[in-house]
């Protein structure tokens, strides 16, 4: 049910093959959380030990040091155990399923179905704090929807604010082969994106991708700011944005979690991307994102690279903090 929701968004279907090669990526970014406390979880439901107090007492701490969050841990670890006495489970390796059942459904109690027809231009805002991996995602993004789908990709630069912030996505853009509308550091955004729109309707653009600034200092006001780039755009295309995604880094842990909440109002957020997978050994973030967000986790970044972002699955992503032949 989960792919198949997916399946009716702009930058779906994925073949067999690609699907296949987006999981392998995810197994391999989350080497780390299994080297740590995810390999640690595996391995207390791999015996045929019976099932004690303890057992949940270590899966709380592991969750917990594994930067699930309190909540979602302790939401996780009784819902394992309710769905244990139910079925009178005695044995650790019977309760592997449960635990992971109820993993996943922490990722999809956020899905909600997507409109069945593709406007145009379909409108990607991308948000969030600076060193997030915003300008990163969009590359990726535009990568695959002119790659993968042959989408006409035209990108914004909307984050005028840092020096260098314009130069690094117009360099993305050329690396992924996709025009780029900048009006240089300092500009206004909000003409930046005025200029974007008219470009995606002149030059008959499939995708527009919008980069905006995540600087959270007082004095300068980020949230008036995204609200008056939403403005413009809902003003010049009605029903756009058509997708706000909320750049998170998963190295940031709780407290990048916590900022991220400060976008949710203000940026209207539909969709999120936690970025950066491969450089902790926290993975269990994922699942406080999704509880504490409240909306579906849609990417997962898993390196640098271009091709290195990968659709997300919630039974691949929970499949791969428990591959057994990759500890
Ligand atoms: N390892 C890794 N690094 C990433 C990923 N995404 C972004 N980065 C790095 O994070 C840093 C900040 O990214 P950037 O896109 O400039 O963030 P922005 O300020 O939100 O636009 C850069 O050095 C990126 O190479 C990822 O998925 N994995
Ligand atoms: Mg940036």
């Amino acid at each position: 049910m989960f792919k198949r929701l997916f399946g009716r968004r702009q930058d779906a279907p994925r073949t067999e093959e690609e699907a296949q090669r987006e999981e392998e990526q995810v197994v391999q970014s989350l080497e780390k959380s299994r080297q740590g406390v995810f390999g640690r979880i595996a391995q207390m439901f791999q015996t045929d030990d019976p099932i004690t107090d303890e057992l949940w007492d270590e899966l709380e701490e592991a969750l917990i040091q594994g930067d699930v969050g309190l909540e979602t841990t302790q939401y996780l670890v009784n819902r394992t155990i309710d769905r244990v006495n139910r079925y009178g489970t005695k044995r650790a390796r019977e309760a592997r399923d449960m635990l992971k059942a109820e993993m996943v459904r922490v990722f999809q109690e956020q899905v909600k179905p997507a409109p069945p027809t593709t406007p145009k231009p379909y409108v990607v805002l991308v948000v969030g704090v600076n060193g997030a991996g915003k300008t990163t995602l969009i590359a990726k993004l535009a990568h695959r929807y002119k790659n993968r789908f042959g989408k006409r990709v035209l990108l914004a630069a909307g984050d005028t604010f840092r020096a260098a912030a314009t130069e690094q996505l117009e360099t993305w853009a050329e690396r992924a082969g996709v025009p780029c509308v900048s009006l240089g550091q300092g500009a206004d955004a909000a003409a930046v994106v005025y200029k974007a729109i008219d470009a995606a309707l002149e030059q008959d653009v499939d995708v527009l991708i919008v980069d905006t600034a995540g600087r959270l200092q007082a004095k300068y006001n980020l949230m008036q700011e995204l609200e008056k780039i939403r403005n413009i755009i809902a003003r010049k295309l009605p029903g756009a944005p058509h997708e706000v995604i909320l750049v998170i880094d998963a190295t940031t842990g709780q407290n990048g979690v916590l900022q991220a909440k400060a976008f949710l109002k203000s940026a209207g957020v539909t969709d999120v991307a936690v970025t950066k997978m491969d450089g902790t050994a926290k993975g269990g973030i994922a699942f406080a994102v999704a509880q504490d967000i409240q909306r579906p986790i849609r990417y997962l970044g898993t390196g640098e690279k271009l091709d290195d972002l990968a659709l997300f699955d919630a039974q691949a992503f929970v499949d791969a903090l428990f591959a057994e032949d990759h500890r």
